[in-house]
């Protein structure tokens, strides 16, 4: 048994979220902080998720901190987005530069938190058998990081090699290699356009047919960079006070407001210039929220999937016919892949997968798929599928998997009734954006209550359960008035057998939620009980 040590307050996650943190507590206010994670490096999304074709659809020059603004000026922005390895950089750099690599502990799981009443300490235990304590316990585990590898009868006997995405190791090579891929979302799109002219054959196992845009990625102009440096500080105001938070403002154009002529324009136009949440949200503003412009923009793509591929059976099969309301994809050339000879779609929700042999996949059809390798590009347990893996308990030992036994909730995104002085970054229930800037505003605002708890001797805060549950029905309400709720996808939970399909988001936007923070704190943290 080894003697536990104490620190004013553990961090677990080193990606966007924690590393944040880290710098704040430690650096700002002298906390002593330690962060710990699983893996063997920083960079929580960007160290796990090395696939080929591993890129970021928010814009490069969004897709960062605001918080360092001497790095903003420094930064390299080649792309209009940025890859992996660019984001992992970025990251190392932003570890480098603040020096944070002293106070993380690399391949270390939290497998076990428990708040003490008696001592109003957090009692953290890890899967190398350390035991901690800490007041403040922060949690940063990822909303897009527990991976979902579906249970497929026979996957232990598949003789090739096999992946998940977002566990993918160095050096995977393709060349003369049978490939099938299970997973047709924004991942298995990327790697599917990444890989197929590398491979000798991929095959593809399609059960949804996604609506997908241009990324409209390519290098970017000196002139362009320097704009955009010149005008950081607007750029930031703007994200912080939009909806998505994506780098361009909202369309406030419904879409039967104008002339079928200018709508195809306006569509024709956004397909040009590019990415999934410019063509949801940028073209008209009840894309969301209406049926019939809804049903505008899938026509819009349906048309383009048709106009794009040569074999009318396949572009059949990739059609999709449901709501566009699933997180909009983008990609860099995803439909004309099929039209490669080495690339076969096969559609698996009218011809299932049966079983994985040793020599490939079986599909109900009888057909055995003979493969070298396997990937799942199955996404995600999202966002609270890190944290149901963890033994967290609270007050009187309520496990957090019996707290959140109808679904996930939380107050404002980022705590717990009974959990006190556990904070959470993108918990369930924070917004749907692009997620660096809602990290900061939650990072920034948990910090500050931190810092003020800290100063007036207060030993422990959290929500009342009223407020937690208000918060919860106004996210229920909001996804309400959307569409999204009526498509199946990880958003709701619904990727996931036996999952509790739910509300996960709080969909209202950014600048409607860093108001609802401001107006908390204002008011003397409103909802919350300190003692
Ligand atoms: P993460 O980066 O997920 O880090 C969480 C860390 O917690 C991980 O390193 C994990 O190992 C660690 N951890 C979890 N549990 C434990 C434990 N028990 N013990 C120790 N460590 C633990 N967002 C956008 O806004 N725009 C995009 O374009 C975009 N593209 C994406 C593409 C992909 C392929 C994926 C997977 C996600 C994408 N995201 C995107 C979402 C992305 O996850 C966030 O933008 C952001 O990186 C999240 O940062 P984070 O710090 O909250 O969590
Ligand atoms: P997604 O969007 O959840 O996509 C997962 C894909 O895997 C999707 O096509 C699923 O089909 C498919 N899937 C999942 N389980 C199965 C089984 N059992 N059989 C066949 N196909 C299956 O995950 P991504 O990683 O692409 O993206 C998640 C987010 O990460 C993304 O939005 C970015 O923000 C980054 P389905 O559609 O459920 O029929």
């Amino acid at each position: 048994m080894t003697a536990t040590t104490h620190y004013d307050a553990i961090v677990v996650g080193a990606g966007f979220g924690g590393l944040y943190t880290l710098k704040k507590l430690r650096d700002e206010q002298g906390l002593k902080v330690r962060l710990f994670d699983k893996a063997g490096g920083i960079g929580g999304t960007w160290y796990w998720n090395r696939y080929p074709g591993a890129l970021s659809d928010t814009e490069s020059f969004v897709y960062c901190y605001s918080w360092d603004k001497e790095l903003l000026q420094e930064m390299e922005i080649t792309t209009r987005y940025v890859n992996q390895p660019q984001i992992l950089s970025y990251l190392e750099k932003v570890v480098k530069r603040h020096d944070l690599l002293s106070d993380i502990q690399l391949n270390t799981g939290i497998t076990a938190a428990h708040f003490n009443e008696a001592t109003g300490l957090w009692e953290v235990k890890t899967d190398a058998g350390e035991a901690f304590t800490a007041k403040h316990l922060v949690t940063a585990l990822g909303l897009l990081s527990a991976t979902n590898i579906p249970k497929i009868k026979g996957l232990e006997t598949f003789q090739g090699e096999w992946h998940h995405t977002a566990n993918w190791p160095e050096n995977v090579s393709f060349e003369g290699k049978r490939v099938g891929i299970i997973g047709t979302g924004s991942t298995g799109t990327q790697v599917i356009t990444a890989i197929a002219p590398k491979v000798k054959h991929l095959t593809v196992f399609q059960r949804s047919p996604q609506y997908s845009v241009p990324v409209g990625n390519g290098p970017v102009s000196h002139e362009y960079v320097s704009e955009i440096k010149k005008n950081y500080d607007q750029i930031w105001d703007q994200v912080k006070a939009s909806m998505v938070a994506f780098g361009f403002a909202e369309s406030t154009l419904p879409a039967m407001s104008v002339s079928e002529v200018e709508r195809q324009a306006i569509f024709q136009k956004a397909w040009e210039n590019g990415g999934g949440f410019r063509f949801m949200f940028e073209t008209f503003s009840d894309i969301a929220v209406d049926e019939q412009a809804n049903k505008a923009a899938q026509d819009f793509i349906r048309s383009k999937i048709s106009e794009i591929v040569k074999d009318p059976e396949t572009a059949r099969k990739l059609t999709p016919h449901d709501l566009y309301a699933k997180r909009p994809l983008c990609d860099s050339g995803y439909y004309a892949t099929y039209n490669r000879s080495n690339v076969q779609l096969l559609d698996v929700k009218a011809n299932p997968i049966m079983e994985i042999t040793p020599k490939g996949v079986k599909t109900a059809d009888g057909v055995e798929h003979e493969l070298d390798m396997l990937i799942f590009a199955t996404g995600f347990d999202a966002v609270d599928g890190n944290y149901t893996k963890i033994d967290i308990r609270g007050r009187q030992g309520l496990a957090i998997q019996d707290h959140w036994k109808n679904g996930p909730t939380s107050y404002l995104g980022v705590m717990n009734v009974n959990y006190p002085n556990m904070f959470m970054i993108l918990g369930p229930n924070g917004p749907f954006t692009n997620l660096p800037p809602t990290i900061e505003s939650q990072v920034e605002w948990i910090s500050e209550l931190i810092q003020d708890v800290n100063a007036k001797g207060i030993q422990t805060v959290e929500p009342t359960a009223e407020a937690e549950l208000s918060w919860t029905k106004t996210c229920q309400d909001i996804a309400n008035m959307t569409l999204f709720p009526k498509a199946d996808s990880w958003i709701f939970g619904a990727n996931i057998p036996g999952k509790t399909n739910t509300v996960y988001f709080y969909m209202a936007g950014l600048g409607a939620y860093r108001q609802q923070l401001s107006d908390v704190k204002n008011h003397g943290y409103k909802g919350f009980v300190l003692q």
